[in-house]
């Protein structure tokens, strides 16, 4: 009898572990665009058009390769709408009674799945490099779960920049030389796709599904299957990676990605296996055509970050995505939904958000992320926020990034101080603050930045948690040396300006 072989949109690899335990020429592959996925948070537009195109076009490579497929479009007639649903639908039609599966990346589907009244087989998702039993070693009986330790074990285990057993260049982290300040100008650009056939039928089911979604559909320009995902990775190897490192932080008003690769997309959807991405990467430096910093750099974000918040994701459990640490309830402003808004900094980060479902890390983690931080944002309804409007955002590497990373809302299992800063960081990465209409250099007024008024009211908030982390002592010294009168009118301000975004007025 044959079973079915579940591919979610996420799971686009030809050697996904499903597919590998499967049997071709006695197995049905099951696809589906189901209504439930597709609106567990409102997605950004292109986001689910990438998703779609991408999952047609895999299943039409899965054909040809000779897989019998279901495949179910969004709009078929007896569509259930859910994963579950349309496994049990096909389940009847076929007479099927098992499941072969890959691990979900959310715990919702995975419990889903599990739940689901039909024999389920599931597969460990081994497109990462540490297993979940791997990681739950590695962190055992750790005191802090610091990425930089994780990292150079993913260095000894790939062999990736090394010699012997020591890092290239014998330095395990280039860090400290990726932090200049932003270019004058960019020499390069992402590489774009203009949509084929099927491409296009899929936009035009999306618009007409979702077009009244956050975000622009059009023009769209990602890649949708591995053949444009691999062009787009030697472009970027070729033209952005020499200078990926020294501008990783940058932000530039009129450049939306700089030195970015945008290829985060590909790898969490299957199109790009992230060892080769990173074996690209490392045969740049060794044939002279990127430096140290930049591929040191890149590697450290994909085999050190990218496993780590996965290995964190899953060590913490489902209820991981609600935590909150630092008690902030305040609802999420309508600015970032691209509601009106003074500061140039995030009015810039969320309109490129909506035209481009794309922000850099520094955009998400030092501009959204550490506003929403310093105003004391619910960290749960952040958290739906950045999982709908970024191409990239699945559960198992959003939740960790946004909860834990950017909010300390875990309480500090991922970082060891939260990511706050003033206005004068931006000011220092960015050539934002020269054209917005408030003034990084002041710290109270009406024109007063409210990165600084805000900076300085969670700290003051915050004393209790932070003021003994050995990190920020000097942040409380320089607070506790300010004239007592100066302290009290930057919190007045501070507080004037949380009332104002309360009721909704621009800030
Ligand atoms: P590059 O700057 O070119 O970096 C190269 C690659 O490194 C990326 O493609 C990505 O795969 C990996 N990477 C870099 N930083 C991280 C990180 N912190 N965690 C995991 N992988 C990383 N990344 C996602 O893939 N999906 C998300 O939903 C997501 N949400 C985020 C939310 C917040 C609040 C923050 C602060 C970061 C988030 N990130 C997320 C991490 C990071 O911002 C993106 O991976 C990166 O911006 C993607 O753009 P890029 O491909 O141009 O990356
Ligand atoms: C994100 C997404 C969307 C928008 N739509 C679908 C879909 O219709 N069918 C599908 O199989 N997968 C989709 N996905 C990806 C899933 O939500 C993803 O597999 C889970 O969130 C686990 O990472």
């Amino acid at each position: 009898v044959a079973r079915l072989v579940l591919v979610l949109g996420d799971q686009l690899s030809t050697d996904l572990s499903a597919l590998r335990a499967a049997d071709k020429a006695r197995d049905i592959v099951v696809m589906a665009e189901v209504a439930d996925e597709a609106g567990y948070v409102p997605h950004h537009p292109k986001k689910i058009a990438l998703i779609f195109a991408a999952m047609r076009k895999f299943a039409a490579r899965l054909e040809q390769d000779g897989w019998t497929i279901r495949y179910s479009q969004l709009d078929d007639t007896g569509n259930a709408g859910s994963i579950v649903g349309e496994l049990l639908r096909r389940a009847e039609e076929t007479g099927a009674s098992e499941v072969l599966a890959t691990e979900p990346g959310e715990w919702r589907l995975i419990q889903a799945l599990q739940n689901a009244p039909i024999t389920l087989h599931l597969k460990e998702d081994d497109r990462f490099l540490a297993s979940h039993s791997q990681f739950q070693d590695w962190a055992k009986g750790r005191k802090a779960l610091r990425m930089e330790y994780f990292y150079r074990e993913m260095r000894r285990k790939t062999g990736l920049l090394m010699q012997g057993d020591e890092p290239a260049g014998s330095q395990w982290n280039y860090d400290q030389e990726n932090r200049k300040p932003a270019p004058d100008s960019v020499t390069t650009a992402p590489m774009q796709f203009t949509p084929d056939a099927i491409t296009q039928e899929v936009l035009d089911l999306v618009e007409a599904r979702f077009g009244k979604t956050f975000g622009d559909l059009r023009p769209f320009h990602y890649a949708t299957d591995q053949g444009q995902a691999r062009q787009a990775l030697a472009h970027f190897i070729r033209h952005a990676l020499p200078r990926f490192g020294d501008f990783q932080d940058a932000m530039l008003d009129q450049n939306r990605f700089l030195y970015h690769s945008l290829l985060s997309a590909y790898m969490n959807i299957g199109l790009l296996d992230p060892l080769e991405v990173c074996r690209a990467a490392q045969q740049a430096y060794e044939d002279g055509d990127a430096p140290l910093n930049a591929v040191e750099g890149f590697v450290r974000q994909i085999i050190g970050w990218r496993e780590y918040v996965r290995g964190i994701y899953f060590l913490e459990g489902p209820e991981y995505p609600q935590r909150n640490a630092l008690n902030h309830d305040r609802k999420l402003p309508a600015l970032y939904w691209g509601g009106p808004t003074r500061m140039r900094c995030v009015e810039k980060a969320v309109s490129q958000t909506r035209q481009e479902a794309y922000a850099h890390h520094i955009q998400r983690l030092m501009v959204t992320g550490n506003f929403a931080l310093l105003a004391g944002i619910n960290p749960t309804e952040l958290h739906e926020w950045y999982l709908s409007v970024y191409i990239d955002a699945f559960e198992w590497v959003e939740a960790p990034n946004t909860v834990g990373m950017s909010q300390f809302a875990d309480g500090g299992v991922i970082a060891s101080k939260p990511y706050v800063s003033s206005g004068n960081y931006i000011n220092k990465m960015s050539d934002h603050c020269k054209r917005c209409h408030y003034a990084v250099k002041d710290k109270t007024g009406d024109k007063a930045c409210p990165f600084n008024l805000l900076y300085w009211h969670f700290l003051d908030r915050h004393r209790d948690r932070f003021s003994g982390n050995a990190r920020m002592g000097n942040m409380y010294r320089t607070w506790d040396r300010m004239d007592e009168d100066k302290r009290a009118v930057i919190l007045q301000e501070a507080a004037a300006l949380l009332d104002r975004l309360d009721q909704g007025q621009v800030v």
